[in-house]
């Protein structure tokens, strides 16, 4: 058949039609998928699409507002004015879980500006949605990626804007899969408009969507689990991998989902990177803006593990991705095809390819802990936000170390709330020295390395401190989900309530605690053989100069937002990092002997 070369760049791999075994291997691959609690129910999905309609109809309201305020007189462009809700990301992929959010686009015609959305469609949005709807409302006007963040009935959305060059917008208008759409727009109009077409490709490119849909819910488990997800810490994010799958589908046209994501470990591991992954030919496109092209751009050239966006202008959406985020990924290629390989000749469950990293419990000996601390919820989440775009560069620094063999970072950050009491404690928590309870007395001895992140003396400080400290489980930065509601009550919350205290004279005294937000990003650290010290101070100078150079609080830091690093031996992890039924790493006795 000829439609068999339709897909892809090159022929496929193999044909042949899934063996009984083989459809036995996805029956049971989907029964996982379905205990993990991968999938929501029906009526939740429901609520989704009310939400998008709701959400097509403010849109209209918004356009036609627009078109009222620019031309009053003009009776049929106020009629036909209408604009067109689109969606991109998990959910337009038909990958999303219970906890998704929806990525959602509005387009809208040429008088509609970025401006009008900003000022007109938060109100619009609040007044037109049901009472009490919508909640958790940011405005991010100066992202790379200009936003409006919020909750609607529970559900978060993200929704972006762009513009395209029509007078009207028709009835009918259902793609944005012209290129010819993109001329006369602003970058930000093009990013936005990029997420839309890039989601819409791969789905056109892949020979059967639901089988696609499948294995890749399955990878994106499978990679959530290993710590492997995560664009902002040098690994691939959802488009990134949705576009591995999707060529690992077009290799295998007829496969099976089963027999799809054991091929994934064995195509996208044994990958001959640099050579980019590409869905089809790059297309040099019509307009004069940049497309990925190693031979002419010297930066696109140094993309360790580049996967190519289909839809023009092509991208790489692997870019970040660092020499350790490469070999860690691919480590967990390997032990993703060992363990696919036994589970298709049912030796294995699949649950085993889904077990939970060892980052913390035997993953290093030692850590760096990046911390990013904030006196102010909001500001926190700016801040926090902008250190965590940076931490990739100080594991880049950390890499080229030369008693460094691999700098890992951890995919997450951790948000936590502390309630301290007096500057000092505040000092500690924004230090992170209040982390580690235990000091470390083992830096000297033979086979443990000493690590300094600070000029001159003493890193971990000993402390008695009794700062209340909390994990916020649904933190968030603006790089990624809304903010949830917060601590609710329950017994361990932390209160605003005064902290009884002694002071100096041994009475007791009631003090009323200050508030400081932390993030702590954890990067692991494997040494080269026999390295015995390790200065790191340079590179965590370098790095500390580089996100407290940022203008926005320049004259916040210290008293309003501050940036600790330190280093962490495995046993003086926080107790926090470990789920429950976790071995956290004992310190070895050296006492005796
Ligand atoms: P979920 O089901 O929502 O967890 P997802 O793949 O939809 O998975 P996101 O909602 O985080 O993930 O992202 C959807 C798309 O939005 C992916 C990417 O095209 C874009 N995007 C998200 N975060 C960023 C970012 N920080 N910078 C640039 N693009 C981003
Ligand atoms: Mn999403
Ligand atoms: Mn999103």
């Amino acid at each position: 058949m000829a439609s068999e070369q339709n897909y892809g760049v090159t022929p496929p791999i193999s044909v042949t039609l899934p063996t009984e075994a083989e459809n036995r291997a996805s029956d049971a691959l989907l029964e996982e998928l379905r205990r993990q609690k991968t999938f929501e129910s029906p009526s939740d999905t429901e609520k989704r699409h009310a939400v998008l309609k709701s959400l097509q109809e403010i849109c209209n309201e918004f356009v036609r507002k627009v078109a009222r305020e620019r031309e009053p007189k003009n009776d049929i462009l106020i009629k036909n004015a209408r604009g067109k809700v689109f969606t991109y990301g998990s959910f337009r992929l038909g990958v999303y879980g219970p906890g998704s959010d929806i990525d959602t686009l509005i387009v809208a015609p040429k008088y509609v500006t970025r401006e009008d959305y900003f000022n007109y469609f938060p109100d619009l949005l609040v007044s037109m949605a049901p009472p009490g709807a919508i909640t958790d409302l940011t405005v991010v006007k100066d992202a790379f990626v200009p936003i409006i963040k919020f909750e609607y009935s529970g559900i978060s959305i993200d929704l972006i804007f762009s513009r395209i060059i029509q007078k009207q917008i028709s009835p009918d208008f259902d793609s944005l899969k012209d290129s010819s759409l993109l001329r006369g727009l602003d970058e930000a109009e093009l990013r936005s408009l990029n997420g839309t077409r890039v989601t819409d490709e791969i789905l056109d490119l892949v020979p059967e969507k639901s089988t696609f849909r499948l294995a890749l819910r399955a990878i994106k488990l499978w990679a959530q689990r290993r710590a492997v997800y995560a664009n902002i810490m040098g690994f691939p994010g959802g488009v990134a991998w949705a576009m591995l799958v999707a060529r690992v589908c077009q290799l295998y046209p007829k496969a099976t989902m089963s027999v799809i994501v054991n091929k994934f470990f064995l195509v996208i591991g044994q990958w001959r990177w640099p050579q980019p992954v590409l869905l089809k030919p790059i297309d040099s496109g019509p307009l004069p803006v940049r497309v990925w092209n190693p031979k002419v751009y010297k930066g696109d050239s140094f993309h360790l593990m580049p996967v190519i966006t289909p839809a023009y202008p092509s991208m790489c959406a692997t870019f970040n991705i660092t020499r350790s985020s490469m070999t860690i990924i691919q480590r967990e290629l390997r032990r993703g095809l060992e363990i696919s390989e036994q589970i298709m000749v049912g030796k294995r469950p699949w649950s085993d390819l889904f077990v939970k990293h060892t980052f913390f419990t035997s993953g290093y000996r030692y850590y760096i802990s990046v911390i990013s601390a904030s006196k102010d919820k909001e500001a926190h989440k700016i801040w926090s936000g902008y250190v965590e775009s940076k931490v990739r560069m100080l594991v880049q620094k950390l890499e080229q170390h030369p008693s460094i063999a691999l700098a890992h970072a951890f995919n997450k950050g951790y948000d936590r709330r502390h309630l301290c009491r007096n500057e000092q404690e505040i000092g500690q928590v924004q230090e992170g020295s209040l982390e580690f309870l235990i000091k470390d007395e083992d830096e000297s001895k033979p086979n443990g390395a000493v690590v300094k992140t600070e000029k001159g003396e003493g890193d971990n400080k000993p402390n008695g401190a009794a700062v209340k400290s909390e994990k916020v489980e649904d933190g968030s930065k603006l790089s990624d989900i809304p903010m949830k509601a917060e601590n609710d009550e329950g017994e361990n919350k932390l209160s605003e309530v005064p902290i009884k205290t002694e002071n100096k004279d041994g009475a007791t005294e009631s003090v009323f605690p200050v508030e400081v937000y932390t993030t702590t990003h954890y990067i692991g650290l494997e040494l080269e053989e026999g390295a015995k010290s390790l200065d790191l101070s340079y590179q965590v100078d370098e790095f500390k100069v580089l996100c407290t150079q940022w203008k926005k609080y320049q004259d916040d830091l210290e008293h309003l937002v501050s940036l600790g690093v330190q280093h962490v031996r495995n046993f003086n992890l926080p107790d926090d990092v470990f789920e429950p039924g976790e071995v956290k790493p004992q310190k070895k006795s050296s006492a005796k002997s």
